[in-house]
């Protein structure tokens, strides 16, 4: 081989564990910079959208800008409370698969606002596609939490009669999709959910949530195809969040810009999102939402934000990144930044925060405890035995009837 041949390529991350955590390369558009245009443009006028970055909360924890959502101090407590609690539920969880109380976990720290202000922007009869890291849907949904508690503790009382991984939430009544854990499926039957809608003349659309890195999954590509084809009513998130697991997003991205430059390929109205920024994501998924439901079709909205645990309890990331790396996160904490805008409105002060706080940790442990009620991992009782066999078809075949008689229940 010739000495100047090109060398194989494989991108890199900019910092590795010992290094300095380094955004330097990040730009970050400023804070109501972004032109919001109407909900009808032809999906190709979203580039310089799709490019930079929608953000509402600027520096001084104030909403500027067109995209500003003009939102009730109600609805943004409400927002604040679901995040925390979010985040609460999520810190307990840890411990209690630490205590071995559980197999397994995965948090959503610094993603709330995504999931969150996601599901507050849509309404309740739209159904959502999640992947493993959008629990905060479920508290604004109003889940109940010993519901979720006894399916990741797998005990009597899990409604999906312990044959799922934890987290592996249903929620049929909330229209909350069936989270699968192979990356990327749901994408393809959010879009064909919505096309459902619109062919059976519902005013209903679908939203789907995966990773940047499960864009690089074929799943991914045929569902934007599908989504534009037949401009299907469906928001179709990619959480932008750096990482996948060990693997850094440039790997994911390739040599494109960004994530929402992607939807551009297939005609889709794309927009870049600030996900630490509860405002600038609720903005564009209402307006998302309104784009679907108005037959405008689909829109590929990229949530820009930052992974700040471990991928899951199996997980260490200071084997791949620099310790630090969350707080250099030039776009902050999605908590943090609406409890400040909340206080700047004078609708918010530390005392409340810290009360809020208190309560809901509350909640939670008490809220576990019920959950034992019904039942622990170790001891049971969990679901009986012969219901493995159950719910392979909507009939039981004599295969399965055998199997069952050969192990005796
Ligand atoms: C089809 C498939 N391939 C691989 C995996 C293993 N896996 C689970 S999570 C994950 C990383 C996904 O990263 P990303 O899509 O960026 O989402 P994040 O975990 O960061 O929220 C991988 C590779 C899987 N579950 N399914």
């Amino acid at each position: 081989m010739a000495q100047d041949a090109p060398r194989f390529h494989v991108p890199a991350p900019h910092a590795r564990p010992g290094d300095t955590p380094d955004f330097s390369h990040i730009e970050v558009q400023p804070a109501g910079e972004a032109k919001r245009p109407d909900v009808a443009v032809p999906g190709m006028e979203t580039r310089d959208l799709a490019l930079g970055l929608i953000g509402v909360l600027d520096h001084n924890h104030q909403a500027v800008g067109e995209w500003d959502p003009k939102l009730d101090a109600d609805v943004l407590r409400e927002g604040l409370k679901h995040m925390m609690l979010t985040r609460a539920y999520d810190d307990r969880m840890l411990k209690l698969q630490r205590q071995g109380k559980m197999s397994f976990y995965m948090k959503s720290t610094g993603e709330e606002a995504i999931a969150v202000a996601g599901a507050m922007a849509l309404d309740k009869g739209d159904m959502v596609f999640p992947s493993y890291r959008q629990q905060g849907m479920l508290f604004a949904r109003g889940r109940d939490i010993v519901e979720m508690m006894c399916h990741c503790i797998s005990n009597s009382r899990d409604n999906l009669k312990g044959r799922q991984l934890p987290v592996h939430y249903t929620w049929a009544e909330g229209n909350f999709f069936s989270i699968s854990g192979n990356l990327a499926t749901q994408f393809p039957q959010a879009v064909g959910y919505a096309m459902a809608c619109r062919y059976k003349g519902e005013s209903q659309i679908a939203a789907s949530w995966i990773g940047e890195g499960s864009t690089a999954e074929g799943d991914f590509h045929g569902a934007l195809v599908l989504a534009s084809t037949y401009k299907a009513p469906v928001v179709l998130n990619v959480v932008n969040n750096q990482w996948a697991i060990s693997t850094f997003q440039g790997i994911a991205a390739g040599d494109a810009p960004t994530f929402a430059a992607k939807g551009l390929g297939y005609g889709l109205a794309s927009l870049r999102v600030d996900g630490n920024d509860f405002l600038a994501v609720y903005a564009a998924t209402q307006w998302a939402a309104e784009r679907a439901r108005k037959g405008h079709g689909a829109t590929v909205i990229e949530s820009f934000t930052y992974r700040a645990d471990a991928h899951s309890t199996s997980d260490d990331p200071s084997g791949y990144r620099p310790k630090g790396e969350g707080e250099a996160w030039p776009l902050g904490d999605p908590i943090a930044r609406l409890k400040n805008h909340l206080i700047g409105l004078g609708e918010w002060d530390e005392e409340r925060h810290v009360a809020l706080e208190k309560e809901l940790n509350e909640l939670v442990i008490a809220s576990y405890k019920e959950a034992e009620s019904y039942g622990t991992l170790h001891d049971g009782p969990l679901s009986p035995v012969e219901s493995i066999f159950e719910d392979v078809y909507a009939e039981q075949d004599w295969r399965l009837r055998r199997q069952r008689q050969d192990l005796g229940v």
